[in-house]
């Protein structure tokens, strides 16, 4: 006779006894190998310290708390858990993690071990637990996965990505041959996170791209390969930081730790503050980043994704040319047109893109107009000048990037294994509000913007509409459907996009503001937009005349419409693009020379770009089994402990979490569809056991009364099974461990007897 905790074997019947799902609801013992013992002996022992101290830290899962629909519980919960260091929770399987902004000890390997295979409510709330669910039900069930992070800028997406990858590269199954393509999954973040990166006012280390990473596995859950989509790289960064914050990385890291010969040799100096391009936001020198360390981290992970030495010549001529483009300084002539009196800089980035030092000063300083017949060559202003420079300089390190993710997914690619299944990873740029906020800004908070929407589309839209489907009697949940502020951003020929795109195009002189006077005449009316003009300076901050406003599903933001046209247009003027197809670098040659010949039309906008690539991400990611994580930031000032009640509760309205709470607590956290599930349990029960020839429903009627189910713990829908606690189906799994354990030993027995 076995008994443990919460189940009991009565009478031949399996019955569910009431557990609190807060509690571990420990499968039966005795029914596993050795090592299954030990490994529930360790998650007993865990356990222990956290029930003891149950009721100082809260609930582990909102959906256990008494005053379930109160914003106040709910941020209280949150707290109590934040000041013991648990920052995770539960609502249901959707996970919400508050930023602890310090190392909590609890992403080791025996805390990865610990996760492993277990029940998703048997442990406490963790990232692991998130990335142990989708991996396993990957393996069984042979689907794809997704695992979606959103929060703003600094709640901690980034690490928890990286969490997870760790997780799956620690303990999934591995063979020796295959360690290099885990190797490489693992070391593509440092790289991209040196040439994506950047310090920012919310955010040290913030990503200044999407990225999408997709983890292939062979049938038998090992990592052979992967595939990086990345998504919009900021590339203004790269020429204009704000005040206190920083370029991407990879600049200062190959300073302060690049070998001497490599410095003598792209001509550059150790002090970042001799950079134009380094130096703008003052703050170069930051005690809180450790550049020479990353740079080592970076530089040893080239060897590891097949970089040779070829390529890091580039790829280093690149980023040197571009500091030594920022400090190209431009004077007028007595014709009022720019010349470069000091020539040292122009000679250094001739010598490391392998073009000649003329062609590229005449590029700089001139344009060239097609006229009729023949191309003219016009001197260009100093403004102008200064323009196409910082348009070479963005151009050369945003192509750089498309390239360095191209290589990076050239060696993430495994061509021998073809069943593959995949998890996905996608961590974004998380939503912003500055003092000023410009084009990134706009095309990131819409990205936001879009992510919720698929959030609230699978979530609390089609969990509701799933019951109404199955007939299941169902109260209706209210939630902000944040799909018209999409739509006022992306509808064709009506949106903010389209707008912003038929001004870059239009004939005669479109400026920033004749686009602001646009989206007035177009959008003026809509209930989430406001100018200056049509809504008064109402508002927390006064709305400029270059401004516009929109109200996004996470709140206000004033943006500065100056540069949204040169910015969407993202023009290189032919004479630079001529050079830069010349070039002897073979990154450059590779970027240049292949887009241009493919591209003789105009290609599409920065913004439309961004807009097609992201309905090409949510067409991928709507085929795939979703699971989610929501970072909360605890406060603006990147602290330890200091828990803001304030832009917490902003942040739990915003996210729809209370919203999802009402969804979860009335509704049902298992499903599955009535020839599965029997499939599954038949054994349970003498009626449907071997065989079942009636209706699948009728089946699972039978078989759930006579494991002893109450009334309140299912419902029984048209097509599917709805069991409303996880402690419900815990018992059955365990019932069904069980009983096939006496099957086996019944077999056993029956072969000892012949
Ligand atoms: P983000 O990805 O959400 O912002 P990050 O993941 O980069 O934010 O987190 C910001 C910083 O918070 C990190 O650099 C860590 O210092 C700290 N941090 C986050 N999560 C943890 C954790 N689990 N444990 C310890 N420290 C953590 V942005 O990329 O800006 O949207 O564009
Ligand atoms: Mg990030």
């Amino acid at each position: 006779m076995c008994e443990a905790q919460g189940h009991q074997l009565v009478g031949g019947k399996f019955q569910v006894a009431q557990v609190d799902s807060c509690s571990p609801a420990l499968p039966l013992c005795g029914m596993g190998s050795k090592k299954e013992e030990a490994r529930r002996k360790r998650i007993h022992l865990h356990m222990e310290g956290t029930l003891t101290a149950r009721d100082k830290v809260g609930v582990q899962d909102f959906v256990l708390l008494d005053a379930h629909t109160s914003e106040s519980a709910f941020v209280d919960n949150l707290r109590q858990r934040f000041s013991k260091n648990l920052i995770y929770t539960y609502i249901g399987t959707l996970l919400v993690s508050v930023n602890p902004y310090q190392e909590l000890g609890i992403y080791t390997v025996s805390q990865m071990e610990l996760y492993q295979g277990v029940n998703f409510f048997e442990l406490p709330p963790h990232v692991y637990a998130i990335a142990d669910n989708a991996y396993r039900t990957m393996c069984s069930e042979l689907n794809n996965h997704f695992i979606l992070i959103s929060g703003e800028s600094g709640a901690g997406k980034t690490e928890a990505s990286k969490k997870i990858l760790q997780y799956f590269a620690v303990t999934c199954p591995m063979t020796g041959s295959l360690q290099i393509a885990r190797d490489r999954l693992l070391l593509s973040t440092p790289v991209l996170e040196a040439f994506g990166n950047a310090k920012t006012l919310q955010n040290d280390n913030s990503s200044r791209f999407g990225k999408y990473m997709d983890i292939q596995f062979d049938f038998q859950g090992v990592p052979v390969g992967g595939h990086i989509i990345g998504y919009l790289i900021e590339k203004s960064r790269v020429v204009y930081q704000n005040e206190g914050e920083r370029n991407f990385h990879v600049f200062y890291q190959l300073l302060a730790g690049g070998e001497a010969e490599r410095l003598a040799y792209l001509g550059l100096q150790r002090d970042p503050q001799l950079y134009k391009y380094l130096s703008q936001g003052h703050c170069a020198k930051d005690t809180s980043i450790n550049d020479k360390n990353d740079w080592k981290a970076v530089s040893s992970a080239f060897s590891v994704i097949d970089f040779n030495d070829a390529d890091l010549e580039s790829l280093f001529g690149i980023i040197g040319s571009v500091l030594h483009l920022g400090n190209i300084c431009f004077e007028e002539d007595e014709q009022g047109c720019a010349i470069i009196p000091d020539t040292h800089e122009i000679k250094w980035i001739a010598k490391l893109l392998g073009v000649h030092p003329s062609v590229l000063l005449e590029a700089l300083t001139h344009r060239k107009i097609e006229a009729k017949t023949e191309e003219v060559i016009c001197p260009l202003t100093v403004a102008l000048s200064v323009y196409a420079r910082d348009a070479m300089a963005k151009a050369m390190y945003g192509r750089t990037f498309t390239w360095l993710v191209n290589k990076i997914n050239s060696s993430l690619v495994n061509k021998d294994f073809t069943q593959k299944t995949g998890i996905g990873l996608l961590d974004i740029y998380g939503f912003e509000v500055f003092d000023k906020n410009g084009f990134e800004q706009f095309c990131i908070n819409y990205c936001n913007e879009k992510l919720q929407q698929l959030l609230t589309e699978r979530t609390l839209q089609a969990e509701q509409a799933e019951y109404e489907a199955e007939g299941i009697q169902w109260e209706p949940i209210q939630y902000f459907n944040n799909k018209i502020i999409c739509d006022l951003v992306e509808e064709r020929h009506k949106g903010i996009i389209s707008i912003l795109d038929e001004e870059c195009i239009r004939p005669g002189p479109a400026t920033d503001f004749s686009f602001l006077e646009k989206l007035e005449e177009k959008v003026g009316n809509h209930a989430h937009f406001q100018t200056r003009k049509l809504a008064g300076p109402k508002g927390r901050r006064r709305i400029g005349w270059m401004e516009f406003r929109l109200l996004h599903y996470a709140g206000e933001v004033t943006y500065c419409t100056k540069g949204f046209l040169e910015k969407n247009n993202d023009l290189l003027y032919r004479h630079l693009k001529e050079v830069l197809c010349s070039s002897k670098n073979s990154i450059l040659r590779e970027c240049f020379l292949v887009t241009e010949l493919e591209n003789r039309r105009r290609p599409p906008t920065v913004a439309t770009q961004f807009k097609n690539s992201l309905s090409s991400l949510l067409e991928i990611l709507i085929s795939k089994e979703p699971s989610y994580i929501r970072c909360i930031k605890p406060n603006a000032r990147k602290e330890p402990s200091k828990f803001d009640d304030f832009l917490i509760r902003h942040q739990i309205k915003y996210l729809g979490l209370m919203e999802h709470l009402r969804v979860r607590r009335a509704g049902f956290a298992y499903r599955r569809k009535y020839e599965h599930f029997l499939q599954r349990y038949k054994s349970l029960c003498p009626d449907t056991w071997p065989h079942w020839h009636g209706p699948p429903g009728e089946g699972v009627e039978r078989l759930i009364r006579y494991i002893g189910y109450k009334p309140e713990e299912y419902k029984l829908g048209k097509t599917k099974i709805f069991i409303r606690f996880p402690r419900t189906l815990f018992a059955t799994e365990d019932a069904f461990e069980f009983s096939k354990h006496q099957l086996v030993a019944r077999i056993q027995a029956t072969y000892k007897g012949c």
